[in-house]
């Protein structure tokens, strides 16, 4: 009998907003990836990170990180009702849901509504107390106590995601949870994947930010092209996936006022972002069934 020699799953990676989840993605990916900002509810959208892991009995794993949009307290609008929807499926779907808990604030609000939600998922839960940077050991413990009273996690953690301290732990521990198979993307494109993903999610928020609530949650960004020029610049180019005409409209505006407008602020965070030049070409398309193929969100991150 073989024994397989990869695995590949899901993580999708709780936590209030500023616990430190982008910060932990990007360390266990090993690069710039997903939004980290002081701002809370800066990652309003999933953004994935693939993180590739070799185990010490030569399998390899492919990680797929799913950080999470802020797990708002009150969702008062339609978009964020079905953003935190999302998020608590991409949770349920998940293999491992991973708690990150940000332990000079312990345990606040948001963390104690996320771990209520916790307490149904049949995924299994790890603990990532996050910071270790910023408080004693004993609080830690006294931490670690609390939390697994209310719910039981199956690890704990204890990581400063930002000085990179026991991260390595954690992407062992995800490595060996995931199921043995097949890589879910393949290798090549593993690498600027998150980026291309990240990159659509940029100008998905714009467009959301921009149009409210004249456009269905279903609309989406698809990045088509990524090439790295030799000035050291990035050429991206995008669709904008809509479902009927008048949509199209909506997004273009007067004498294409409006799209001029997404791709001006779009780029401007792109080339905050990646720290290079962004040279950002947007199309708008309607596709009337683009949303309802599940291969399409899969290749954007939105659903799995
Ligand atoms: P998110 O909202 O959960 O994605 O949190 P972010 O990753 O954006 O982090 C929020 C803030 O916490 C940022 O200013 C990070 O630099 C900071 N941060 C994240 N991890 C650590 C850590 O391990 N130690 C310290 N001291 N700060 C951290
Ligand atoms: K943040
Ligand atoms: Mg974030």
């Amino acid at each position: 009998m073989n024994t397989p020699t990869t695995r590949a799953g899901f993580v999708a990676i709780v936590g209030a907003p500023n616990a430190g989840k982008s910060t932990l993605v990007n360390a266990l990916v090993g690069s710039k990836v997903s939004i980290v900002s002081p701002k809370v509810q800066t990652t309003r959208m999933r953004v994935i990170g693939i993180a590739m892991s070799d185990l010490p009995d030569g399998t390899r794993a492919q990680v797929v990180l799913v950080d999470t949009p802020g797990i708002f307290r009150v969702a008062k609008r339609r978009l964020e009702r079905a953003m935190v929807a999302a998020a608590w499926q991409g949770a349920e779907d998940a293999d491992v849901v991973a708690l990150v808990v940000d332990v000079e604030r312990g345990l606040g609000e948001e963390t104690r509504a996320i771990v209520e939600k916790l307490k149904e998922t049949r995924s299994t839960r790890y603990l990532i107390l996050n910071k270790i940077d910023l408080v004693p050991r004993d609080r830690l413990l006294a931490l670690t106590a609390e939390l697994n009273a209310l719910v039981p996690f199956e690890r704990t953690f204890m990581v400063s995601a930002l000085r990179n301290d026991h991260v390595a732990d954690v992407l062992a521990a995800f490595a060996s949870a995931v199921p043995a198979g097949p890589f879910l993307y393949p290798e090549d494109q593993a690498a600027d994947l998150p980026l291309r993903l990240l990159a659509a999610e940029v100008t998905r928020e714009q467009v959301f930010l921009q149009l409210h609530q004249e456009l269905p949650y279903e609309t989406a960004v698809e990045t088509d092209k990524w090439e790295e020029r030799g000035d050291g610049s990035v050429r991206i180019e995008q669709t904008i996936h809509v479902q009927r005409d008048g949509q199209r409209a909506i997004v273009l505006g007067k004498g294409g006022a409006r799209i001029k407008q997404i791709g001006a602020r779009a780029r401007h965070e792109l080339t905050q972002l990646l720290e290079r030049p962004v040279h950002l070409f947007l199309h708008v398309k309607v596709s009337e069934r683009w949303a309802e193929d599940p291969a399409h969100y899969r290749s954007i991150g939105l659903d799995f």
